[in-house]
């Protein structure tokens, strides 16, 4: 073991008094031994100087200045393109609180690993701290943190997600609480030695200490496991804090809907990773007169406020979007916001002119660079773009963003919707027929594995509340905070009587011949439309064992120019179907053993006995 060097440049040139990210950050230097630190202000210079040392380094290349301003393509290494759920720890003290759908490590035998993997895992790098803000700086208690890596990648891409900067290490001062959040990409260099454009290491870790607001990622520099104010803070972190303090930190989408009378509805959306969240947040309606505005696509933060309602927040500042399916006809208001500029898209195509392009934009060019680098046209037979590429851009260049985004108190919400990716059984719309029904949907809620985890695509499997890589601890815990949110008493109460009403969603049924059945995107308005006639006591609807469901009658169809089986089949509640999913249910239920809410179980009873009656 080599004696770490004496000083590390910029070490001692700290922006801050605050002794404990002071002695934090000289800590994590003399254990991975960068060449130099750099405190992150945030600025335009900053920005400018990372992306040009990017594309110097190859990791980016710059976009035409005329279709896509201060834009970057970024290709990274073909194994590095996912979260890594299989590598994804949750290490609290007692193993059963992070439950059987975490794994799980002790936090000392985590440390202790995890300290010799970063042990002078930055030589020959650049370590950065950025101090960020999850959330309005301006709220009653500002959620800060502050993180470290050796990824210049991961600063550019946190300049787009987050707050950060000088304006947060001042609203900081010398104490205020931050998680501090540690990522590497594990690949020191040696004296001299040529850098890769995408650094990363075989061996990942991306560990959450749920006990000491802690995380530690090493290996990948990808999306959710390095960009750390995102899913592992946002949602793992604050998951924990909101069950201790009594609010809700969640998956979900927030919107605003205006309908032609001009009320104001809105709803928040849980669908697991790729199933249409960013889509609905920015939603287009195909009915007239009604208006959708954005609040945030990824990520909800739910109190109650002393009106008694749930209002719920956007702690990013970015949008991290799937890019293959996102197109003119699908997403406008998407298109508009990359069109501003200002963004980072990975492992999408280029054009030969300088722009960008990915599967679902339309006849694609004659000629592109594939997102391996490679020369790549329509004959190819690979898609051109990985199925988990993203766009990266700021959240404020959005079209249609509702000016409440920049509320710190939040819009309460009317209706939550969960859905999932289901080609079978679940109708396009469903309304749970109370609180507890719908954290039952929630709890039971399946989709389709898709490309944003690493993993074979395409296997149904539960996914609560699109929470389940999420989830910072005891799933069955999670259940019961959901069930105590709606009751009315104990830390951070609501009104049982102004809880947002329950929805159960899926754009994603097929037909025989495997094609969708509902054609989804814009036309996702005419079931928002049925949802708010629900709030408002209109609005028809059957009801069946699973919950109500609207008659193809109730659901604006007009100029909706598809056959009338197909709504029918997409609508439908076939008791077979359901019955072939009660084994499924009881299994997952099992798996919480004591842990599961009683009222769980007798929901799921419930079910069994009107379908039994069928
Ligand atoms: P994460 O960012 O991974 O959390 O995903 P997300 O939930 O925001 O999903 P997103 O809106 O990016 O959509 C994922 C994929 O589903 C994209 O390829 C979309 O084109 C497609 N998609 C979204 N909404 C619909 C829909 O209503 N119908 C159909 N058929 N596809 C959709
Ligand atoms: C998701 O997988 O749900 C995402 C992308 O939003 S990531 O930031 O990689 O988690
Ligand atoms: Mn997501």
């Amino acid at each position: 073991m080599t004696a770490p060097p004496a000083t590390v440049r910029g070490l001692d040139s700290a922006p801050t008094n605050h002794q404990k990210l002071l002695s934090w950050v000289r800590e994590v230097a003399e254990l991975t031994t960068p060449d130099e630190v750099v405190w992150c202000d945030g600025s335009p210079l900053e920005w400018r100087g990372l992306t040009d040392e990017l594309v110097e380094a190859g990791t980016l290349v710059r976009l035409s200045e005329e279709r896509k301003p201060n834009s970057f393509w970024a290709r990274t290494d073909p194994t590095d393109v996912a979260r890594v759920e299989e590598r994804t720890f949750i290490c609290s003290a007692d193993e059963a609180d992070a439950g059987p759908t975490n794994n799980w490590m002790a936090p000392d035998e985590m440390k202790r690993t995890m300290t010799e993997l970063y042990r002078e895992c930055m030589r020959g790098r650049t370590m950065y701290v950025i101090p960020f803000c999850m959330g309005s700086i301006e709220a009653a208690e500002p959620m800060f943190g502050v993180e470290i890596t050796d990824s210049p990648y991961v600063v550019a891409s946190m300049h787009i997600m987050t707050r950060m900067g000088t304006e947060v290490l001042d609203a900081m001062g010398d104490d205020a609480p931050f998680v501090p959040a540690l990522h590497s990409v594990g690949a020191p260099l040696a004296d001299g030695e040529q850098d890769v454009a995408w650094p990363c290491n075989e061996t990942k870790f991306i560990s959450h200490f749920p006990q000491t607001r802690e995380i530690w990622s090493y290996g990948s520099g990808y999306g959710g496991n390095s960009l750390l104010g995102k899913k592992c803070y946002s949602l793992r972190i604050a998951s924990v804090m909101a069950r201790d303090e009594g609010w809700l930190a969640e998956h979900m989408l927030i919107l605003k809907l205006t309908s032609p009378e001009g009320t104001v509805r809105y709803v928040a959306g849980a669908f697991p990773s790729a199933c249409g969240k960013t889509n609905l947040a920015m939603l287009q309606p195909t009915i007239p007169g009604w208006k959708v505005e954005t609040i945030g696509d990824d990520i909800a933060w739910m109190r109650f406020g002393d009106d008694g309602r749930l209002y719920a927040t956007n702690p990013e500042f970015g949008l991290f979007g799937v890019a293959p399916g996102t197109d003119w006809k699908t997403n406008p208001n998407a298109m508009r916001t990359l069109d501003v500029g200002n963004s980072l898209f990975t492992n999408v195509a280029l054009t030969d002119d300088g722009d960008i392009w990915w599967e679902g934009m339309g006849e694609p060019p004659a000629h592109l660079t594939d997102w391996h680098g490679n020369d790549w046209t329509p004959e190819s037979g690979e898609p051109s773009s990985h199925a988990n590429s993203r766009f990266c851009t700021p959240i404020a260049q959005c079209p249609i963003l509702a000016p409440e985004y920049h509320d710190p108190r939040g819009v309460p919400i009317d209706a939550i919707l969960f859905g999932g990716r289901r080609k079978t059984t679940i109708p396009l719309v469903t309304e749970a027929r109370d609180w507890v029904h719908g954290v039952y949907l929630g709890a039971t809620l399946s989709s389709e594995t898709t490309a944003a985890a690493a993993g074979k695509v395409g296997v149904v499997r539960r996914d609560p509340m699109a929470m389940l890589p999420f989830i910072g601890y005891n799933a069955g815990d999670y259940f019961r905070h959901w069930i105590e949110m709606g009751k009315g008493s104990g830390a951070g109460a609501g009104d049982p009587a102004k809880l947002p009403k329950i929805f159960y969603v899926n754009w994603f049924r097929r037909g025989d011949d495997g094609r969708f059945l509902w054609p989804g995107f814009g036309e996702n308005s005419r079931v928002l439309k049925w949802v708010v006639e629900r709030l408002e006591g209109r609005g028809a609807a059957v009801e069946t064992p699973i919950g109500h469901v609207p008659t193809p009658d109730a659901l604006d169809l007009s100029g909706l120019d598809i056959p009338r089986e197909d709504i029918e089949a997409a609508l439908r509640v076939d008791p077979a179907e359901w019955k072939a999913e009660i084994p499924q249910v009881t299994e997952w239920f099992e798996k919480f053993g004591d842990k599961l809410p009683g009222v769980l179980w007798a929901e799921l009873d419930a079910l069994k006995a009107r379908l039994a009656a069928r």
